[in-house]
């Protein structure tokens, strides 16, 4: 089936607010049905990998399956764990060109993380790695079940959550990244599987080294 990542929406990104930070926020950039194609066709396609990580000396599993693509140079490392890109997929591509004509800023990589159910997440972190500049523009595309993503500012310890629909776009900009950490918590609640794409710039001057999250 052909998915119509261009279709018109009606709504646009909306300011977040969150003091020191600048970050947007649309719920439908995706339509509903759409976003459930979208959902499985990546389920079926990307390479999904379960990567481990050291934590007190012993391996264990991180809590999702996630898949890194890029342009040759974006290396994507972290806890001794060196991912290389895999291409761009044409709907990767897709999104990615959708993403820098709308928002003016270029995308050449995406870290794809499949959550499975309410046991995976993502521990909160900032991707403030030096490869991506000092006010990253980075996009993030949700597909499938509703998760609460949080936010929590570094000088006063603020959280903010905001619950990431099936079909929408966040975008972090500005000092977002210098002023707060991110994440996904994990739920009890019965929960379904999740998507989340985040497209990121990395140039192909430097070397990248990106730190990831257990
Ligand atoms: O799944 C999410 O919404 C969070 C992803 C994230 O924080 C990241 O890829 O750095």
């Amino acid at each position: 089936m052909q998915l119509n990542l261009f279709a018109s929406q009606v709504s646009a990104l909306v300011p977040v607010s969150l003091p020191d930070a600048d970050v947007r926020y649309q719920s439908d950039w995706i339509a509903p049905a759409e976003a459930i194609q979208l959902f499985e066709r990546l389920q079926q396609e990307l390479p999904w990998r379960q990567d481990t990580i050291k934590l007190y000396g012993r391996e264990v599993n991180i809590p999702r399956l996630q898949s890194w693509h890029g342009a040759p140079h974006c290396e994507y490392t972290y806890s001794n764990l060196c991912m290389s890109p895999a291409p761009m997929s044409p709907i990767l591509v897709k999104l990615q060109q959708r993403l820098s004509s709308e928002l003016g800023a270029p995308f050449n990589c995406v870290l794809a993380n499949w959550y499975r159910d309410g046991n995976d997440g993502m521990g909160m972190h900032a991707d403030d790695e030096p490869e991506l500049g000092t006010k990253p523009v980075i996009a993030s595309v949700s597909l499938g079940y509703p998760r609460r993503f949080s936010f929590k500012h570094l000088g006063n310890g603020q959280r903010t959550d905001l619950l990431l629909e099936s079909g929408s776009l966040l975008v972090m900009a500005g000092d977002t990244q210098r002023h707060y950490h991110h994440g996904l918590s994990k739920t009890r609640k019965p929960t379904g599987g999740r998507i989340n794409l985040t497209f990121r710039y990395i140039p192909a001057s430097t070397t990248p080294a990106l730190e990831g999250n257990e």
